[in-house]
């Protein structure tokens, strides 16, 4: 599963962040307060729809996997070992301070979000670029040697990769092709990775956390190549996560705020991870299932059941919306918005997916 590493400077908020994630979400393994890795649920209106319609005896939601990660995140870059805790994720989630609190010294000694966006940044540069030269160096004397395309090939990439690097640039706005990223994925470079700012915000901003792109804009965040910005009160949420379901929309209510900020926030980070749903309906089960965007209707039977992939006969796809507004799969059908696709069909986000397999 693809994770999503909790980053930031020290004293930002990230295993705030961490908790209210697992408990209002997920299942921080109960009795395991030391976990750092949990699993969160994806909320999903659509997935809420089709279990109303279909009353199944089960629904399950997508998931996606959080690991906290202690202390500042540029310590970690340049510890080794505790580095792999990075590596390992598919997207970052870099937790930025914005509230106020006199009894925490803010990172850097003042509160300067923009700052701080750019100090980790150049953390990440500066790291994959001491990669690169190394990796350079020793492609060189290895070319000289012995001519081989693959080696060739590489040095080309990490080249270009040197060149951007050194205009303070991060790797996810080089523009390299889906073939360029695939020859270097291998370095795990940091810079590389998928980027969701998420402001933490003081009570008085509370308010703001559902226009987290004004407020990222106004805190001088641009909006970037394969990055996502996003706003919660971590104290407001995690006051909110105590409360039962019938005081929570009071309590919202009474800082200016009609929802929580954390189903945004857990939708943001899945689609940066290049995620998408599909889903099977069921008087037994509805589900939404995790596939990578592009990903075929072959590959998605696949994360079904490896037999479902082996015995593909066609796969029987309709809309989400088509299927809520015929009311049923046979009334879609009659209405001609189910559609037979074969193997190399590409699966879209949100479409209700039966298939037809042997054996
Ligand atoms: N006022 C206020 N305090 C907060 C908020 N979020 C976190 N804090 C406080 O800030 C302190 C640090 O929070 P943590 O979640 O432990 O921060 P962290 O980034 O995990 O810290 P390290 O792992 O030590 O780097 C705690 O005392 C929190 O209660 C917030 O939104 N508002
Ligand atoms: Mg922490």
């Amino acid at each position: 599963m693809l994770k999503i590493g909790i980053v930031g400077l020290s004293q930002v908020g990230k295993t705030t962040l961490f908790r209210i994630l697992t408990r209002a979400h997920g299942n921080l393994s109960a009795g395991r307060p030391e976990a750092h890795v949990g699993v969160v649920h994806v909320p999903d209106p659509r997935l809420d729809r089709l279990i109303e319609m279909y009353k199944p005896k089960k629904g399950v939601y997508a998931t996606v996997e959080y690991v906290d990660t202690p202390g500042s995140v540029i310590d970690l870059a340049r510890t080794g070992s505790q580095a792999q805790l990075l590596r390992e994720a598919g997207a970052l989630a870099h937790v930025v301070r914005v509230f106020e609190e006199a009894t925490i010294p803010p990172p850097g000694g003042s509160l300067d979000p923009h700052r701080d966006v750019e100090n980790v940044e150049l953390e990440f540069i500066l790291s994959d670029l001491a990669q690169v030269e190394k990796r350079l160096e020793r492609l060189d004397k290895d070319i000289k040697k012995q001519k081989d395309a693959a080696l060739e090939k590489e040095y080309q990439v990490l080249q270009a990769c040197r060149v951007t690097l050194e205009r303070q640039v991060p790797l996810r706005e080089a523009g390299l092709s889906a073939e360029d990223e695939r020859t270097i994925r291998g370095f795990t470079f940091l810079s590389l990775k998928p980027m969701l700012y998420v402001l933490n915000l003081g009570e008085n901003d509370a308010a703001r956390a559902n226009a987290a792109e004004e407020f990222a804009h106004d805190a001088g965040l641009k909006q970037r190549p394969h990055t996502a910005a996003a706003a919660v009160c971590g104290k407001v949420e995690a006051e909110l996560a105590e409360l039962p379901e019938q005081e929570a929309g009071e309590f919202l209510a009474s800082y200016g705020l009609r929802e929580s900020a954390i189903a945004r926030l857990i939708r943001a980070s899945y689609k940066l991870l290049g995620l998408i749903s599909f889903f099977t309906v069921g008087e037994d089960e509805c589900r939404a299932w995790t596939i990578r965007s592009g990903s075929t209707a072959l590959e998605a039977a696949g994360e079904i059941h490896s037999d479902i992939q082996r015995g593909f006969i066609r796969a029987e796809v309709v809309k989400y919306e088509d299927l809520v507004a015929a009311g049923s799969l046979a009334e879609a059908r009659s209405r001609a918005q189910l559609r037979l696709e074969g193997k190399e069909y590409v699966v879209e986000d949100g479409e209700v997916v039966h298939f037809r397999h042997s054996g």
